[in-house]
């Protein structure tokens, strides 16, 4: 095979003058090359070959210009296994509609052929950067958490926790029962999502449950006095598909479409599918569920891209809310260290893992915080993120409480409370029931949580 380290290596450039000149983005990868053939800059030299301009043999047609759009290793640590790559800009796709960029186009260079190559062993996007000219030809999200807070009635600037719960069991509700769970859910929450899987099922036609949905959101309206809103499910393999979900629920909710965020399984649907509902519904919240993406963020995969980049990638694409997971305090893989994933999403000016990203005011994509969580498990996780403007999503910690979900809602947002107010949550819980319910029905949570709640609230086994 040809080694192009002379062409697709240069180990003088300097990364400062590469985020200078603005023409480039920037990448960090973890790699390993397979052994007997060639060694690390001369692997990475080939993986740029196949991530830009490149393949196995020197190509006939190739001119220099074609050369000026040579992806380029910059640096490597072989030690470290890493290295880093600069991608000129006008490797990328453009719309012809509207000669913005696309998501899709990074990743078919950046994570595409040269994640199954036969002389490298493994490669992971572990974080990029994006030059402004370039950053601003995204979408971004159109609408965010501010958006939500407004709607709630909430402080502006720092709205606190949405109170939020998913209607479980995950798959399985015909939609009489589904909205009665939604009424009692929005008795004491803000937020309710349908599951990842929820969508138009056989036996909950989305034409019988939306309706019933809306009904049950107006009646918990009117007996709380509090507005709500619904993450409604569009994902589907049929953009067209995706279109007439949308706009059937947003017909249905009527004057309370303002309170409806559109639902997108992000990750398995691909970024088309985010843009087909950012593009289209660009008043609507957009909601990106990551279901899969374990399968290339998780620690132990050597392929793929990092949550990090997954989640760079969210915002660039415009998604107003995305899961970020529960930072090692939910039931999901997460780490206390996850909080830079929250940065990324919510500040302008942040230090990833490898590189320093200017948003220049890019709206923010609220982190949702979901997986496993309840009342009790909440405190910490605000203690580590160190602060608590989240949309917070608990299934089993609304739904298994001992008192009924309306309950379970409700100590979900006494739990915020309690932390806003810098409360202990077991005192807390003696002056709130369904707090104190909480402790009793996630006994085994408390116990590792709180010592000595048992003795405080007076609760014996
Ligand atoms: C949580 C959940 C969420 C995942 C998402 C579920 O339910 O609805 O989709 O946890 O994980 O289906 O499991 P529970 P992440 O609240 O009952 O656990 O936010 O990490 O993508
Ligand atoms: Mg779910």
């Amino acid at each position: 095979m040809l080694d192009q380290t002379s062409r697709y290596a240069n180990l003088n450039l300097k990364e400062e003058d590469l985020i200078a000149g603005g023409k480039h983005i920037l990448t960090a990868y973890k790699m390993r090359p397979k052994p007997g053939f060639f060694d690390y800059v001369g692997t990475a030299a080939h993986f740029c070959a196949e991530s830009s301009t490149g393949t196995n043999v020197q190509t006939v047609t190739t001119d220099d210009f074609t050369k000026g759009l040579d992806a380029i290793c910059y640096a490597v640590d072989e030690e470290n296994e890493l290295m880093k790559i600069a991608y000129p800009i006008d490797l990328f796709d453009r719309n012809i509609t509207d000669g913005r960029a696309m998501v899709v186009s990074l990743m078919t260079c950046m994570v595409g052929n040269n994640q199954a190559m036969g002389d490298v062993e493994y490669a992971k996007l572990l974080d990029f950067y994006v030059p402004p000219n370039f950053l601003r030809l995204f979408d971004g999200p159109s609408m965010g958490i501010r958006d939500m807070w407004r709607i709630l009635g909430r402080d502006l600037d720092n709205g606190g926790m949405v109170v939020g719960t998913i209607i479980k069991p995950k798959l399985g509700l015909r939609p009489k029962p589904f909205a009665d769970a939604c009424y009692q859910l929005w008795l004491g929450g803000d937020f309710i999502k349908n599951d990842e899987p929820q969508g138009n099922q056989v036996y909950a036609p989305m034409r019988e449950s939306i309706p019933l949905i809306v009904d049950a959101m107006k009646r918990a309206m009117d007996d709380t006095g509090q507005a709500k809103i619904f993450s409604a499910n569009i994902t589907a393999d049929d953009p067209a598909e995706m279109i007439a979900r949308g706009e059937y629920v947003l017909e249905q909710f009527g004057s309370l479409a303002e309170n409806v965020a559109l639902l997108v399984d992000g990750f398995v649907g691909g970024c088309g599918m985010v843009t087909t509902a950012r593009r289209n519904f660009p008043s609507q919240f957009l909601h990106y569920h990551r279901a899969g993406h374990g399968m290339v963020t998780g620690e132990e995969s050597n392929r793929g891209y990092s949550a990090l980049v997954h989640m760079k990638w969210a915002r660039m694409s415009g998604a107003s809310g995305i899961h970020t997971g529960t930072m090692g305090f939910g039931k999901m893989e997460g780490y206390n260290s996850d909080t830079v994933l929250s940065e990324m999403l919510i500040k302008d000016s942040v230090m990833g893992t490898y590189f320093h990203q200017e948003w220049e005011r890019m709206k923010p994509t609220a982190p949702i915080i979901s997986g496993g969580m309840n009342a009790l498990r909440l405190p910490g996780f605000f203690d580590n993120l160190g602060h608590c403007n989240v949309i917070q999503t608990s299934g089993g910690g609304a739904l298994g409480h001992k008192d009924g979900i309306a309950s379970g809602a409700t100590s979900l947002r006494q739990a915020f409370m309690a932390w806003q107010e810098g409360v202990d949550l077991v005192e807390y819980a003696k002056e709130h029931e369904e707090l104190r319910g909480a402790f009793e029905s996630f006994s085994e949570d408390a116990d590792n949580i709180f010592e000595g709640w048992r003795e405080k609230l007076g609760v014996h086994k």
